[in-house]
């Protein structure tokens, strides 16, 4: 067991060491890809995870925090978005997507209350994770029209004992006709603190339920 293990946690760092990390640089709306970075906020952090819970670049990533950096796109409300990433996530752990509501979506800084609108967890027994290169999430309907960011954050929880690594990405998005809904919603940083069971959970022992961390998902 003790070796097992130990192949395991080296065979990690090695394909960390040869690959990279992923960055999620694309994005879908009205179903139409965008180029990299059309519509999603530069990073200057490359492929690298923010790793620090107090951080304010866990909001949309480093360099994603003052915005101006891309165009922001229409769409409306009950549609899809896709965020695509360079190469498929390939350390476990949860996604989530959140929202805030913005004046600006090119000058917001990301210090509005965020609401979760999709999370992703494992599927059990086994404790599979779905593992892809992009993920979709639905505009809630009900939401006012408006600017906001929606993230995608996915939540890296394969190496016990080191920092779960987030990677984050922000979609600059103006919603179009939706409802009158407002969400309450949670600081980023702060929405995931380092006691959640879903931070803290080693998937390779006794892994038999999880709960994504942050806030309950909102819906219409
Ligand atoms: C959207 O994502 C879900 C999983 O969250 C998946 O089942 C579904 O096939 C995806 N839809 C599209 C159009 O990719
Ligand atoms: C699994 O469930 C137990 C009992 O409710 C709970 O204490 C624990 O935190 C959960 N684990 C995760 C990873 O969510
Ligand atoms: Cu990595």
């Amino acid at each position: 067991m003790k070796f097992i293990s130990t192949v395991a946690v080296a065979s990690a760092v090695f394909l960390e060491a040869a690959n990279g990390h992923y960055i999620f640089q694309k994005l879908t709306a009205n179903g139409v890809q965008g180029d990299a970075y059309q519509n999603i906020r530069t990073n200057t952090n490359n492929n690298s995870p923010v790793t620090d819970l107090a951080d304010n670049d866990l909001r949309c990533n480093v360099g994603g925090g003052t915005g101006g950096s891309t165009t922001t796109v229409s769409t409306a409300a009950g549609s899809s978005l896709t965020f695509t990433a360079d190469i498929a996530v390939y350390h476990q752990g949860p996604v989530s997507f959140y929202m805030t509501p913005v004046t600006s979506a090119s000058t917001a800084d990301g210090s509005t209350p965020w609401f979760k609108i999709k999370e992703i967890g494992p599927t059990f027994p086994g404790g599979t994770w779905d593992l892809e290169q992009s993920y979709n999430v639905t505009i809630p309907s009900c939401v006012a029209a408006g600017e906001y960011l929606v993230r995608i954050e996915q939540l890296a929880i394969h190496n016990p004992g080191a920092a779960p690594q987030f990677y984050t990405s922000c979609a600059q998005v103006k919603v179009t006709g939706g409802g009158s809904k407002s969400f309450s919603g949670v600081s980023i940083p702060g929405h995931v603190k380092a006691t959640d069971a879903g931070y803290t959970a080693n998937i390779y022992n006794n892994f038999n339920n999880y709960t994504v961390p942050g806030p309950a998902v909102s819906t219409c």
